[in-house]
């Protein structure tokens, strides 16, 4: 039977890692995969998940399983996390799932469940990883235009104008933060015109939240979010664990379902069953040291200082970038890195000079020149500023 298999297309940011690792020279620099990482260029474990962790390994006497849907005190911490005051119980419904990316395929499997006609509207770039999921589970897919390629900001006229055209029932994938691969995010003004027409029109929105706390802090980051759940009936959320937590191997992430209260046990059953017919039980450890970092207070507080620091520490980063190619180029063409949030920002460099910055300069970048902010640090910024420059980007 498999003899009719087609061959996968392969992601290309997976590929890159591993060019990257067979590279031999020693002054190679990683801004491909998006993780974090410090100065010392490690992807560390956060100091609140390794207490939360040292606990767990004294206090836990049982694997056993635990709920289909995930364990409570983890979504209930994660309604928090995200939604705050525009929490609504009587509204919300949701499953722990694998990771974001598994909250994505839940939220799209959940449409094809529910309106199978449905077509999923995505921005244009996304995370490479939503199309082929929206493919994969059979639904149809628009893309609005996002980016503009001359300003590196967002075209929010455009994005407004091609939106204008959902159905409803259309689903409308938005970034709540620090959009991937662009860095380029919408106003506040232009989540409420967004907020507005996805209302009006009867679309539904899906918010891939996966780097709240990497942009602009973790409330500011969620107020896009907070914003749609309070004004569209019907809202789907995937967030993800791995990168404000630094838990991506652990595979921790929620799907929260907004839906009218005479809908939400209905939808709190489909997505509990949507968790059994894929996996039963969800990953546990790392939706766990989440959740004991959330509601222990000094973990808590622990664990925001060190975000803040990571956060502060890209943002300084994207700021000593920007100074360097102003310096090196005469002009502030570049002053759009400063005004990206989260860890990544298009450069607008063609294919063609992402491969001559790999090749001449052991920079590494994914082909569309998305570079990962922190991977840069204070010893490697200059190389790259120069390589950039010398690439006449
Ligand atoms: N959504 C976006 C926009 C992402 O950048 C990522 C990156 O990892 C994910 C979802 C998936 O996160 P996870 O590793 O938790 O599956
Ligand atoms: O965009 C990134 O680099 C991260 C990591 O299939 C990632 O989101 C990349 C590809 C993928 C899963 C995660």
């Amino acid at each position: 039977i498999f003899g009719a298999l087609p061959p996968q297309g392969e992601d290309q940011i997976i590929r890159l890692m591993g060019q990257f690792r067979a590279d031999p020279r020693p002054d190679k620099v990683d801004l491909g995969v998006g993780v974090y990482r410090n100065a010392q260029g490690v992807t560390p474990v956060m100091r609140a998940v390794q207490t939360a962790e040292q606990q767990l390994l004294q206090s836990q006497n049982t694997k056993a399983y635990t709920a289909l849907a995930g364990e409570q005190a983890f979504r209930d911490a994660m309604a928090d996390l995200v939604l705050g005051p525009a929490q609504d119980p009587a509204r919300l419904a949701s499953v722990a799932t694998v990771g974001g990316t598994g909250a994505v395929f839940m939220a799209l499997r959940l449409v094809t469940m529910a309106r199978p006609d449905a077509q999923v509207w995505v921005s244009d770039p996304t995370w490479p990883n939503h199309i082929p999921i929206t493919q994969h589970v059979g639904l149809g897919l628009k893309t609005y235009r996002y980016f503009d390629a001359e300003s590196r900001a967002i075209d929010a006229a455009a994005m407004l104008a091609d939106l204008s055209q959902v159905r409803p029932g259309d689903v409308v994938l938005l970034h709540g933060c620090c959009h991937n691969p662009t860095g380029a995010n919408p106003q506040p003004s232009d989540w409420q015109a967004l907020a507005t027409l996805l209302a009006t029109k009867g679309a539904v929105p899906l918010i891939d939240i996966a780097y709240q706390g990497f942009g602009d802090g973790l409330e500011a980051d969620a107020a896009a979010t907070r914003l749609i759940a309070q004004t569209c009936e019907e809202v789907l959320i995937a967030a993800s664990c791995s990168k404000n937590f630094g838990v991506y191997r652990e595979r921790a992430g929620v799907l929260m379902v907004m839906t009218p209260p005479q809908l939400r046990d209905t939808l709190q059953g489909t997505l509990t069953a949507l968790n059994r017919l894929n996996y039963s039980f969800p990953p546990d450890h790392g939706a766990r040291l989440v959740s004991m970092v959330l509601t222990d207070p000094a973990l808590r507080a622990d664990w925001q200082a060190e975000l803040e620091d990571m956060r502060t520490g890209m943002l300084h980063l994207r700021e000593t970038l920007a100074r360097e190619l102003r310096r090196l180029t005469g002009s502030d063409r570049f002053g759009f890195l400063a005004q990206h949030r989260g860890m990544f920002s298009r450069l607008g460099a063609t294919p063609e000079q992402v491969e001559k910055l790999r090749a001449d300069h052991g920079i590494y970048m994914v082909g569309d020149s998305r570079m990962n902010i922190a991977g840069l640090t204070k010893a490697n910024v200059s190389q790259v500023a120069q390589a950039i420059a010398a690439c006449n980007i």
